[in-house]
């Protein structure tokens, strides 16, 4: 059932929209995105069956995902507990080595066989939880959320679709799209929402609490996955630069969503708002977000921006 911001937005929204940069987006349960993605998700909801050791990295786009897959990944492989042939990090992007499941694996063009997967299977998406299957819950897989403030979200999707397109998009108009929820997988406080009220069996992690106790969320994670991991050298192996360096060194490299390997590693800071957004506009945000979370426990002091850069 919608919620009543779902169907408030389907009141005030046409159920198709075209989105500033790459085209036409479709609504669908009260999120925007390709018509491609919907497709898969109803794939994802008939014919995903999700193992207990399955492990599924979930997350709005620009909010850590890059730097998720790779901890990830870094955890299993060095992990005493947990046989795993993940992580390539040494000479792939952390996109390379876990698949999107709403592309590789249920995309029009899949190029994994989940079958072929081998286990603990990793996957990540960025759909919202209510477009994944309900044996999500009660399969025993593990979801991991990551989320970050919504400004630098905002910022960084501005300078990756800006980067990746060649357009520049005012920021004002970008800005007001975004507090619409006119991007992809948007919109962003409803995304956030939906894993929040699941947090009682998934893994909530925020992009700003990473930066500021690697360590202590490594471990964290870790935990959750149920394993025991080199914490201080997935820590380090992961690292902005490090990861950056790899996907440099692979040159011209081309993600499958046309978006060069060495773009996913912009700043990677917490606070890059401040030089784009203004007080306003800031404020702007801290209204939605009360009105959007209001009542839930969430709020946008979960965020903790005071992390150093
Ligand atoms: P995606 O949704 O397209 O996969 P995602 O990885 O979620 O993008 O977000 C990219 C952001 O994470 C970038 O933020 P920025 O634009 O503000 O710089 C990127 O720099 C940042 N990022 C990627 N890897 C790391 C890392 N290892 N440490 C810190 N930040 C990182």
């Amino acid at each position: 059932m919608d919620t009543p911001q779902q169907e408030e937005d389907k009141i005030s929204l046409p159920p198709q929209a075209k989105w500033w940069v790459d085209g036409q987006r479709s609504r669908y349960k009260g999120f925007w995105f390709k018509p491609e993605f919907i497709t898969a998700s109803e794939a994802i909801r008939a014919h995903y069956k999700p193992l207990p050791s399955d492990i599924i990295l979930a997350s709005f786009p620009k909010t850590g995902t890059t730097w998720l897959k790779a901890l990830t990944s870094s955890i299993l492989r060095h992990s005493s507990t947990t046989h795993s042939d993940h992580d390539h990090l040494d000479h792939l992007n952390p996109h390379e080595v876990v698949p999107f499941l709403e592309i590789e694996v249920f995309g029009e063009n899949p190029s994994k066989e989940i079958t072929e997967i081998s286990s603990p299977r990793v996957f990540n998406t960025h759909l919202p939880l209510s477009f994944l299957p309900e044996t999500v819950k009660t399969s025993g897989c593990r979801v991991i959320y990551i989320t970050r403030h919504p400004a630098d979200t905002f910022v960084s999707l501005w300078h990756l679709y800006n980067n990746k397109f060649g357009t520049e998009i005012s920021i004002r108009e970008a800005f007001d799209e975004f507090c619409k929820g006119l991007v992809p997988a948007g919109p962003y406080f409803e995304h956030v929402l939906e894993f929040w009220e699941a947090r009682d069996r998934v893994l909530f992690v925020t992009y700003e609490d990473l930066k500021a106790k690697p360590e202590e969320n490594v471990r964290k994670i870790a935990e959750f996955l149920g394993c025991k991991t080199m914490v201080e050298k997935v820590v380090k192996d992961c690292s902005f630069e490090n990861l950056r360096n790899t996907s440099k060194e692979r040159g011209e490299g081309v993600h499958w969503s046309g978006t060069k390997y060495d773009m996913f590693f912009r700043k990677g800071v917490v606070g890059d708002w401040k030089n784009h957004l203004t007080q306003e506009m800031m404020k702007e945000l801290e209204d939605l977000a009360d009105l959007k979370w209001r009542g839930s426990g969430l709020d946008l002091n979960i965020f903790n921006t005071t992390a150093s850069q």
